[in-house]
């Protein structure tokens, strides 16, 4: 593996990439999904079932890991790859997005942000340096700059005041990550819904040189053809030669359709999250489990899928465990759904090798609108 973080285009189709990553913990092959492991677990998952699925990187939250169990001690048992047992890439969030939608009082200012903790209501403080240091005792190898994110619907002034703080910020955390071969820093493009502050945001950050670049700000509250709109906007300003990851997206068919429009990464709680709550994905669409009419269905939710929690479960099984609220229920629900997001991935990877992107965005929406097969 190289020493060094690298990032190669193998294939292009029309916008949508293949490419690779390479650093000392991994390949990490695009157009990849990343799944969400906030406090240092893939929830209701075991890492080994999560790589043998196909992901190549997980995510984790400096917020949460600040707070419990603390950088310190996370640094002190080895680091995050070793305490969790993933000695595979890891990318960490910055902490900026996570005070926004969990922390109670915030004061947001040019040097950082102050916030009471979710868990005990204690008070925190995290600078830009302060961010890239925690992300550094994690010993994450894709580090995110502290940001902010604007909830849309917002003012124009608003939006571009977080925006060009959010650049400020970049320059910061860039200046605190410093040369570190092996590992990455991405800044984050911010500007809420107006191209203008989208353009100049992702001129900004491409001045900087950064190993990567994500977009920000998208998925909180507007309208997919907005998001969309907004990635074609700011991609022709981003260097075509660095990896483009939109954070905290989405639904298949935001992903499926952001990898035409040239994005290389993604992350979402969604198959996670939602498999918890009775949601499953497979390729004949999303069904709810909990729904009654599953009770007495006999068969699995994919018998095509190599995963067994797709192929050898009955839906009634299913159905009866959510409904009981007992674990396995989360758990088998969660596999099948990271098994379909990652085999859409490897799905969408093949085809654009094959430059049939455009065909098997066509047949995976057809097989969505075959319903509940
Ligand atoms: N910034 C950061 N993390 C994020 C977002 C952001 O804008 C989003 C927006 N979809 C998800 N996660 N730092």
């Amino acid at each position: 593996m190289t020493e060094n973080f690298e990032f190669k285009l193998l294939a292009t189709d029309g916008k949508a990439r293949r490419g690779e990553v390479s650093m000392p913990r991994g390949a990490i092959r695009t157009p990849a999904f990343m799944p969400v492991g906030t406090v240092g677990t893939v929830k209701a998952m075991y890492l080994d079932q999560v790589r043998d699925l196909g992901a190549d990187i997980i995510l984790g939250n400096t917020y949460h890991l600040m707070l419990r169990p603390g950088p310190e001690r996370v640094a002190r048992l080895g680091g995050l790859h070793e305490l969790i047992r993933w000695p595979y890439p890891i990318l960490t969030d910055s902490g900026g997005f996570q005070v926004m939608s969990l922390s109670g009082l915030r004061k947001l200012d040019e040097h950082g942000v102050t916030f009471k903790s979710h868990i005990d209501g204690s008070l925190h403080h995290m600078s830009p340096e302060r961010s890239i240091e925690i992300q550094g005792m994690l010993d994450s190898d894709i580090q995110m700059q502290l940001d902010e994110c604007v909830r849309l619907p917002a003012e124009p002034k608003d939006i571009e005041r977080a925006m060009e703080m959010s650049y400020r910020w970049a320059e910061r955390c860039k200046v605190a990550f410093g040369n570190q071969p092996g590992k990455a820093m991405f800044g984050i493009v911010q500007g809420g819904d107006i191209p203008e502050l989208r353009v100049r945001s992702a001129q900004a950050l491409s001045g900087l040189d950064l190993k990567g670049y994500a977009i920000g700000g998208l998925a909180v509250g507007e309208p997919q053809a907005v998001m969309l709109d907004m990635i074609d906007t700011t991609n022709p300003h981003l260097p075509t030669e660095k990896p483009r990851y939109l954070m905290g997206v989405g639904t298949p068919d935001d992903i499926i359709k952001s990898v035409a429009r040239g994005i290389d990464m993604f992350d979402c709680v969604m198959p996670t999250r939602s498999g918890r709550h009775g949601l499953a994905f497979t390729r004949h669409g999303r069904l709810n489990i909990r729904n009654a009419r599953h009770a007495e269905d006999t068969q699995p939710l994919d018998n095509q899928s190599a995963c067994p929690a797709a192929r050898d479960y009955s839906r009634a099984y299913l159905h009866h465990l959510v409904r009981a609220n007992e674990a396995l229920g989360g758990m088998l629900l969660t596999w099948n759904n990271l098994a379909y997001y990652q085999d859409l991935m490897a799905g969408i990877r093949k085809a654009i090798e094959d430059g049939r992107y455009e065909d098997f965005m066509v047949e995976t929406q057809e097989g969505w609108a075959r319903g509940e097969a």
